[in-house]
């Protein structure tokens, strides 16, 4: 084999502080990847990572394996460099979803902690009301809110809300941000019970107090909110943090967009 070289000098004994190295390759083999394919490693720990880079079929798994594997209907891949691995699905806001087949395991209070951030590559065809980003629920065993959801709300075009649904179908909105159509970084930071807040780009909403009680267990989906509400444009890269995520993990996830 080789000698391994940095710019032509071989290495003997040397350690490399991985905090910036991506990837290191000997004789053409990856010997070390700071990140899963696709991903990337910014300072937030990962809970999950949906680079939906598959570009053909029905499923689009977690390449961390931390979290099952989601299946598609109805929406279609696309091919765009502004994506991760160049691929996303578009979703045309008629009866097209991605169903996680179960419920995060980070969204179920004790399993990680209650406090969570995801974020998503959104490039909206429209903001009108009524489109479901991401929705978990029912939870029959929560006395006060049965689903959570994130997306365009039923009341407000071209705001993005997280709601929390009440058993009785009426909606709390727990965190609101403005949102305009084409490609955006959205997601929220989450304290369940405690606090809340929308994250679009690199601006962060005003965090909000309400309570949206423990994790609305259930069905998680993409695209929809269980078969209404469904989403119209374009979906890629899903990423879950551990905790409420800081500006800086906000800054170094919008940056490591390919768009950005
Ligand atoms: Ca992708
Ligand atoms: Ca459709």
């Amino acid at each position: 084999m080789a000698p391994v070289e940095i710019d032509g000098n071989a290495i003997t004994g040397a350690t490399i502080d991985g905090t910036d190295v991506q990837e290191i390759t000997v004789d053409g083999d990856v010997v070390f990847s700071a990140a899963p394919d696709g991903a990337f490693a910014p300072s937030g720990t990962l809970l999950a990572n949906y680079p939906m880079n598959e570009g053909s079929g029905t499923s689009v798994a977690d390449n961390t394996n931390n979290e099952p594997t989601f299946s598609v209907s109805g929406a279609n891949w696309v091919n765009n460099s502004n994506f991760v691995g160049g691929t996303a699905l578009d979703f045309d806001g008629s009866n097209d979803e991605m169903d996680f087949n179960g419920t995060f395991s980070f969204n179920n209070f004790g399993q990680f902690t209650d406090e969570f951030s995801i974020m998503f590559t959104v490039d909206f065809d429209s903001v009108a009301t009524d489109q479901n980003i991401l929705a978990s629920g029912p939870n029959s065993t929560n006395s006060t809110y049965d689903r959570l959801g994130f997306g365009i709300g039923p009341s407000d075009p071209g705001e993005l809300v997280i709601i929390a649904e009440g058993l009785s179908g009426s909606n709390t909105v727990i965190g609101s941000h403005s949102i305009t159509t084409g490609l955006h970084r959205v997601g929220f930071r989450l304290d369940m019970g405690s606090s809340a807040s929308v994250i679009v780009d690199k601006s962060v909403s005003t965090t909000t107090g309400n309570d949206p009680r423990r994790s609305p267990i259930g069905g998680t989906y993409v695209g929809s909110k269980d078969g209404v509400f469904y989403f119209d444009g374009t979906i890629d890269n899903i990423v879950a943090y551990d905790g409420v995520i800081s500006q800086t993990v906000i800054d170094e996830d919008y940056d490591a967009q390919p768009w950005t």
